[in-house]
């Protein structure tokens, strides 16, 4: 037998059956992960080469290397998974095996209603459901709030959850930790929503950075760089991610789109051709439940800017 060959070169299952353990990854910080084995003990971990990329969520088996430290050997499949275009364009995991994606917005930075059409869309492909959170109530004028039940009610009456919230002031957490219990969540929006605040005021043992808001600007300082999985107390798991200035779904084919839309669902497979884009088609039910007020304007405005992305 040759020196550089592996001693259990023979028995390779025995071998890794006996040293893998399950584990699931709480961090990953590029070529790191901090993976989290069944008893809550935490290992720096790398990915076996030729893994693919992984993400905060994955269900994993990994091999302990030394006292805190493994390598992941196999990705368990995912429920569900939320991808992000990286500085190439490439689509990467953000995180996975979420049944929530709480969707959190403000008046600052200002509402961005396509931007929350959007996650509702990527969290209906997804397979996960969605929930908004208007956090920074404590800023709303009277005027504030009115445009914003407005909006809201166009996404009450799609069957989506929202919640106000003032993780300044403390107020309507109670509300958004009873949305939380059970569920593994992704809060996601834009940068400088509050997102690390909400979460904090969740969990307030834990060392959370906040970031500030540049008053010249009005945009977030960019201050979560890693999406982070956290256990609540309560029951649950809550996903942290880095804020974004636009969300991109990626690919997505033009003829699934429409099942992003969960207000279409009742009227898909009953327009005039099976291969109806809902767009200028001559006997379109989408098009007609939009005329007959049963599909918002705005969010058919949103439909028709992403199929021509
Ligand atoms: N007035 C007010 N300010 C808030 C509230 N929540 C958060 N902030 C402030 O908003 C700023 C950004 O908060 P973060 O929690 O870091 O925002 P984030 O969404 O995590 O930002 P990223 O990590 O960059 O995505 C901080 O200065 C917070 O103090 C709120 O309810 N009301
Ligand atoms: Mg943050
Ligand atoms: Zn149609």
């Amino acid at each position: 037998m040759s020196a550089r060959q592996p001693p259990d070169s023979n028995q390779p299952d025995r071998k890794s059956d006996a040293a893998t353990r399950a584990g699931l990854v709480i961090v990953n910080y590029g070529k790191n992960l901090l993976v989290e084995d069944d008893d809550g003990a935490l290992y720096q971990c790398v990915a076996r080469r030729g893994l693919q990329q992984l993400a905060c969520g994955d269900a994993v088996d990994w091999q302990p290397t030394g006292e805190q430290a493994g390598v992941v050997e196999i990705l368990q499949p995912r429920n569900t998974v939320l991808l992000k275009a990286d500085g190439r364009n490439r689509q990467r995991p953000l995180a996975a095996n979420f049944d929530q994606v709480v969707i959190e917005a403000a008046t600052e930075p200002a509402m961005d209603a396509f931007l929350i059409d959007k996650y509702t869309i990527a969290a209906e492909l997804a397979g996960a459901t969605p929930l908004i959170i208007i956090n920074k109530a404590d800023l709303l004028s009277a005027a504030d709030r009115q445009s914003i039940e407005s909006l809201m009610q166009e996404f009450r009456a799609i069957g989506y959850r929202y919640l106000f919230t003032s993780a300044l002031e403390n107020t309507g957490i109670d509300a958004f930790r009873d949305q939380l219990t059970g569920r593994t969540s992704i809060l996601v929006g834009q940068s400088g929503v509050g997102k690390s605040s909400l979460i904090k005021r969740l969990l307030p043992e834990q060392d959370i950075a906040v970031g500030r808001l540049s008053t010249a600007s009005g945009q977030g300082k960019h201050t979560t760089t890693t999406t982070t999985l956290y256990h609540l107390p309560g029951g649950g798991n809550l996903i942290d991610s880095p804020g974004v200035r636009d969300f991109r779904l990626g690919e997505v084919d033009p003829n699934t789109l429409g099942n992003g839309f969960r207000e279409f669902i009742p009227h898909l497979g009953r327009c005039r051709f099976n291969d109806c884009l809902h767009l200028t088609e001559p006997g379109c039910a989408v098009i007609e439940a939009v005329n007959a007020g049963r599909i918002s304007e705005r969010r058919m405005e949103s439909y028709r800017r992403l199929q021509s992305q």
